[in-house]
């Protein structure tokens, strides 16, 4: 028995591996976090070694004080995490102030976490608030259909989530509160950081212009479904506008998007119907 062997470590390689298949990690892009809870800390802990040095993230989560985050490495492919998890991802403690990381297991040969571990942090930091606890896992991928409509649509969450919603009738059941959009920004910083975490503080994804998409959730199966179910819809939108060389003859409408949401039960964020 190794930590390989822990049921949560196990799950977390797997959403790896899935997302690499799915052509969303090019190279090292894309980066996957997810919070411990305090029984798969206990199960990790016989494992973890002496902890390496403190080190400043420059954003602060003082609701994520003690937290264990799994992270991926920075640098690190995603093709690699299942044949190489020691050298690939990491368990990271945090601080008391919740402004400082430190690594107790993987992330071998003087890797770090991801360069977007300031952006993951925040985001679970202001997901842990908005969802009471729930949320622990922040996703982040480059779904080329996606990156792609962020060159021809205008970069609104109204206009995201309009396409995204009439593009597959599952959409509004899946994200009713929509999909913010932060524009184009320098990644791997404290201002693209800040800037996604204030859309996460309303919608539990939020696209990056020309670059990628951030999903939010309670556990792997939500949070890549969610990205699963985007970047299809992204793919749809794309083929119809493709093969329509931009004329749509016919969508759901904002009164059938409304049946959807009320035999699902879910309440659709009613800034973004007509
Ligand atoms: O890790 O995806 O946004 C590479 C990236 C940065
Ligand atoms: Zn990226």
């Amino acid at each position: 028995m190794g930590i390989l062997d822990v049921e949560i470590v196990k799950l977390y390689i797997r959403m790896c591996q899935d997302g690499w298949e799915q052509g969303w990690h090019e190279r090292n892009g894309g980066n996957l976090t997810y919070r411990m809870k305090a029984e798969e800390v206990d199960a990790c802990r016989p494992f973890f070694r002496t902890p390496g040095e403190w080190v400043q993230m420059g954003v602060t989560g003082e609701n994520l004080a003690g937290e264990y985050f799994l992270t991926t490495g920075s640098g690190k492919y995603f093709r690699n995490v299942q044949p190489d998890p020691t050298h690939s991802i990491g368990i990271v403690e945090i601080n008391d102030k919740g402004d400082a990381w430190r690594i107790v297991w993987g992330l071998e040969n003087g890797a770090r976490p991801t360069s977007e571990f300031p952006s993951h942090f925040m985001n679970h930091s202001v997901r842990v608030a908005a969802t009471d606890g729930a949320c622990r896992v922040i996703y982040h991928a480059h779904p080329a259909n996606l990156i792609a409509m962020t060159y021809v649509l205008p970069l609104t969450a109204r206009d995201f989530t309009r396409a995204l919603w009439k593009s597959a009738t599952e959409c509004p059941v899946v994200f009713p509160g929509g999909v913010g959009v932060v524009p184009w920004m320098v990644p791997g910083g404290a201002d693209i950081a800040l800037a996604t975490s204030e859309l996460m503080k309303q919608y539990d994804a939020a696209v990056w212009a020309h670059h990628g998409l951030f999903c939010s959730g309670p556990d792997f199966d939500t949070t890549f479904g969610l990205m699963h179910t985007i970047e299809k819809a992204a793919q749809i939108w794309i083929l119809a506008q493709s093969a329509g060389q931009g004329k749509i003859l016919q969508t759901i409408r904002d009164d059938e998007l409304r049946a959807i949401a009320t035999e699902f039960g879910v309440q659709l964020n009613e800034d973004f119907l007509d």
